[in-house]
């Protein structure tokens, strides 16, 4: 069995004006699905093919296998991007996910100045993650492919840097791509959901 290139969860032109939907049929229909398709590729007939995403990620990076965990992890991370986003996006975060951005973060307005001066400050290609930790939350940046699933924390929400994710709707400004997902995109009910999944599971 192979990996599955998922559908969007929302219409391509959903998230326009901020996402366009000529971004989207390049970056979920091309780039997404070039992950996914070279992924297949590459494990057919290996012991990979089978196991899941995430075991295939781990066993992958376990082995230095390259090619591999990359495709791999950029599968996951896309998959794990479309949910962080919602044509209802924005807002607040209700509920224990919203007492856990005060304590960590002060404020909404904390947890936003916060994440986006480390969406801007990941140099070149990379994903900027919400996470929770073993105690509390944190934001993490990591570069190309890598994905926050090694390093011991649980994602909750995710923002993609590459330039593949901005660069037709907001050219060379991440700062604007960065603050249109911030105000009207991010889906806090989606991380809410990450959030109490996580902790249930402790
Ligand atoms: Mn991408």
């Amino acid at each position: 069995m192979s990996i599955q290139f998922p559908v969007l969860p929302y219409a391509i032109n959903a998230l326009e004006p901020h996402v366009s939907a000529k971004t989207l049929a390049l970056h979920h229909g091309k780039h997404h699905k070039g992950y996914v398709d070279k992924l297949n590729s590459a494990i057919a007939g290996t012991a990979y093919a089978g196991k899941s995403l995430e075991a295939i990620i781990g066993a992958a990076h376990e082995a230095s296998e390259t090619g591999i965990f990359n495709n791999a992890a950029q599968s996951w991370n896309h998959t794990f991007l479309w949910s962080s986003m919602s044509p209802n996006g924005g807002g607040e975060p209700i509920g224990p996910l919203a007492d856990a951005i005060a304590d960590r973060f002060g404020n909404i307005q904390g947890f936003k100045a916060e994440f986006k001066a480390a969406a801007l400050a990941q140099f070149g290609s990379g994903w900027t993650w919400l996470v929770r930790t073993a105690t509390e939350l944190d934001i993490v940046s990591t570069g190309n492919a890598d994905t926050p699933l090694l390093h011991g924390s649980t994602p909750l929400l995710t923002l993609d840097v590459w330039e593949h994710a901005y660069y037709l709707d907001f050219q060379n400004k991440r700062d604007a791509y960065i603050d249109a997902f911030l105000s009207n995109l991010i889906n806090w009910e989606f991380a809410a959901e990450n959030y109490r999944a996580d902790r249930v599971a402790e």
